[in-house]
């Protein structure tokens, strides 16, 4: 039987190109985009498009029965810096999601689901260069907390129930298609749409912090490529990196297209959220059990950026 695929926070960043790449491989009527809020116009008319709020577990099953779905990619989240104003909300959302998603795969009714995890579970004591896979995992903020309990969650649920679960940890993910919202990595998206409107940016992030960041296309086919590689007996949410570099590095890689721009540097409190992450990350259990590769560098990226926003903005 054909897959069909229930994508829940479908008008998000990730969940925006996942639906459209997914639509592509599997066939738009196979793939059902959900969301308590529209999305952009590709994603509401080019197939099926439930509204849909993740905290009510009988609202999904509704959903799921109506389209026979089998497997959940659950894009729903509140990020690094929305989740520390508002704690208990964050928490909340985060992990009552991933219980109704989990409780419906062990009673059956998903047979296969994906859940984003992110380089946030690491924390200050955690190595900061190559991180390792399995190290020291004591996150210090809310947000890497929800990720950390949720990835233990998922562990428990696939260990105990069977569950099939399967699990990235993304670094700051970058694209033009969908703004992304309340995340410390934010920046290395905002700073191209200031490039091209203004030729000038002021960082929020200090000029030598360096994140693990990757491209869109590549965090989609990596999501795409664990849902299709044969299933592990034991769970693991996947390191997978790409490049790194500090806005003082991205600033220079984008002023090598716009020679005019220029970046000044005002921190707030963001930049304590990214001193506690990697630099840059070990992905070597990826490759070697799923063939992981990023395709995409930030050179590259820069062009595919400014190129992409310039008919959006
Ligand atoms: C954030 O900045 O909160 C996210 C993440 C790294 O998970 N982009």
């Amino acid at each position: 039987m054909a897959s069909k695929i229930l994508i829940i926070g479908s008008s998000g960043q990730i969940g925006t190109e996942l639906v459209l790449k997914l639509r592509q491989i599997y066939g738009n009527d196979n793939v059902i985009a959900s969301d308590i809020r529209k999305g952009n116009y590709e994603v509401m008319e080019s197939g099926p498009f439930e509204f849909l709020d993740v905290t009510n577990r009988s609202d999904i099953k509704e959903v799921l029965d109506k389209h026979k779905i089998t497997e959940v990619y659950l894009m729903v989240a509140i990020l690094s810096v929305i989740a520390e104003q508002n704690p208990q909300k964050a928490w909340e959302l985060n992990m009552a999601s991933l219980f109704n998603i989990l409780e419906l795969a062990k009673d059956g009714i998903i047979k296969k689901v994906f859940w984003p995890s992110s380089i946030a579970v690491f924390g200050p004591d955690t190595p900061k260069t190559n991180t390792p896979q399995d190290t020291i995992i004591k996150p210090s903020t809310v947000y890497g907390i929800s990720k950390l309990a949720g990835e233990n969650w998922c562990a428990y649920y696939k260990s105990k129930y069977g569950v099939d679960v399967r699990s990235l940890r993304y670094p700051g993910l970058i694209s033009y298609k969908t703004t992304p919202g309340g995340g410390t990595t934010d920046y290395a998206v905002e700073i191209f749409y200031e490039a091209i409107k203004r030729k000038s940016y002021t960082c929020f992030l200090e000029e030598g912090t360096v994140l693990p960041m990757m491209y869109m296309d590549d965090a989609i086919n990596a999501t795409i490529s664990l849902m299709e590689a044969a299933l592990r007996d034991d769970y693991i949410s996947y390191n997978i990196g790409a490049f790194s570099f500090s806005p003082k590095e991205l600033g220079a890689a984008i002023k090598k297209q716009i020679p005019e721009f220029t970046m000044g540097y005002k921190p707030d409190s963001r930049q304590q959220i990214a001193e506690t992450w990697p630099e840059s990350i070990d992905d070597t259990q990826a490759k070697k059990d799923w063939g992981w590769e990023a395709k995409t560098d930030l050179d590259q990226m820069v062009i595919t950026m400014l190129q992409g926003l310039h008919y959006t903005i």
